[in-house]
């Protein structure tokens, strides 16, 4: 089971591509595993890894051997699959390469695992490991779930990521050269620290002129992208890296779009994150801090499940008001425009259980820790299937 291939596509943002590259790094730093992984588009991964060129078809990086996976009909992707096959999100390796999987049907057919998407429902325990047959080829596929509970995957957590977290957070030097590095003035000891990264519909502009209007200093830390645009125009300022602003008690400093480290970094250095999609939510979870989800949009709203389905996980143990606190405040954040209207006295709600939303944040870190991580229960699931083919 050493040599594993991982193809995803880019869809339209980062957490395609963020969570198969950080899986295809722990895969080799902590499972010895030989991986290839298949990208469509490089871009969006240099974003988060600067050291990626985009137009190389095949470079190898944090012992992965990335390479561009060009679906041209020339067939330059009939290339002899290795022991385990990952599709990350259901994008389907290419024909070539299943006809070459096919090929090996029997005891040495590779083991073929469809990674889904994270979801904290019920149903997911009950559907995650399941096998179905592929139809054009006849090769068994299982679906592999990362969640929130025992029945599931698990969470994306590399070995030591809490004792680093920790460590960090220990430290006021590395602090200061996070914000250093970031262009970010020093805080002063009273001011809150958020970062805000989310899709353009969020209500952004209501959540600023509650920011500015609340007695508590903050100020807003906002990666370059859409959350930067709306930020920059309601200041007045250039949305650009370098940017800062102030009004009222609330100061703005727009930074670059950084390394996954990086961002795990401020993250771990915020007192509140605002984070979105599936990777950077996970990320913020890790970190221990009180964090605002906006939740990837789906077709007749379907995301509104998943939303409640999380909270109803991640508010257990707060005291009731507390929890009403945390629900309402994200229901707005992700209702965008139809939220509005009682958005200043939700966030005022959410704001004034801070202290204790950290402790509950901290606690809800360790509590996710004790379970194994996605990479280890892969690895594992991955040489089950195979034994299970002998
Ligand atoms: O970019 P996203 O909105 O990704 C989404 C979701 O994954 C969604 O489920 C999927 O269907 C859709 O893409 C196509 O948000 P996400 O998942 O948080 O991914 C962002 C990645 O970018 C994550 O790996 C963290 C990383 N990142 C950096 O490396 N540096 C940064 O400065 C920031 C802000 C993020």
């Amino acid at each position: 089971m050493r040599h594993w291939d991982i193809f995803c596509r880019v869809i339209d943002n980062y957490g395609d591509i963020g969570v198969a590259w950080r899986l295809s790094r722990q895969l080799a730093a902590e499972h010895g595993v030989a991986v290839r992984l298949w990208v469509d588009e490089l871009e969006s991964l240099e974003a988060m890894e600067p050291r990626i060129d985009p137009a190389a078809p095949r470079q190898s990086l944090a012992g992965v051997e990335v390479r561009r996976d060009v679906r041209d009909g020339s067939g330059g992707m009939a290339a002899q699959p290795g022991d385990v096959v990952i599709e990350a999100f259901g994008c389907e390796p290419p024909k070539e390469f299943i006809a070459s999987m096919a090929a090996r049907a029997g005891r040495h057919a590779p083991v073929w695992i469809n990674l889904e998407y994270l979801s904290a429902e019920e149903w997911v325990g009950g559907c995650h490991g399941l096998p179905s047959v592929e139809p054009q080829s006849g090769l068994k596929r299982h679906f592999f779930f990362p969640g929130f509970a025992a029945n599931t995957g698990g969470l994306l957590r590399e070995r030591g990521l809490l004792a680093a977290r920790d460590a960090f957070q220990a430290s006021t030097a590395e602090q200061a050269a996070l914000w250093r590095r970031l262009g970010v003035p020093a805080a002063p000891a009273e001011e809150w620290r958020v970062s805000l990264f989310c899709y353009a519909r969020a209500p952004i502009e209501a959540f600023l002129a509650g920011l500015a209007a609340h007695p508590h200093p903050a100020r807003l830390i906002v990666p370059h992208g859409p959350a930067a645009l709306a930020a920059a125009e309601w200041f007045g300022v250039a949305a650009e890296p370098g940017s800062q602003a102030r009004l009222g008690n609330l100061a703005l400093s727009i930074v670059p779009f950084m390394e996954q480290a990086e961002y795990d970094r401020l993250l771990w250095a915020c007192d509140l994150n605002f984070v979105r999609g599936e990777d950077s939510f996970v990320r913020a979870q890790w970190a221990g801090r009180p964090l605002v989800w906006h939740i990837y949009p789906q077709a007749e709203r379907a995301q509104e499940v998943k939303l409640d389905s999380f909270l109803w996980r991640y508010c257990h143990g707060l005291h009731a008001p507390r929890q009403d606190a945390v629900a309402r405040f994200m229901q707005a954040w992700n209702s965008g425009i139809d939220g509005i209207n009682d958005f200043p006295e939700r966030w005022r709600l959410f704001a004034a259980n801070q202290s204790a939303l950290r402790l509950h944040a901290e606690a809800w870190a360790w509590h996710l820790a004790e379970s194994p991580d996605l990479a280890s229960q892969l690895f594992e699931f991955a040489g089950k299937v195979a034994s299970d083919l002998l």
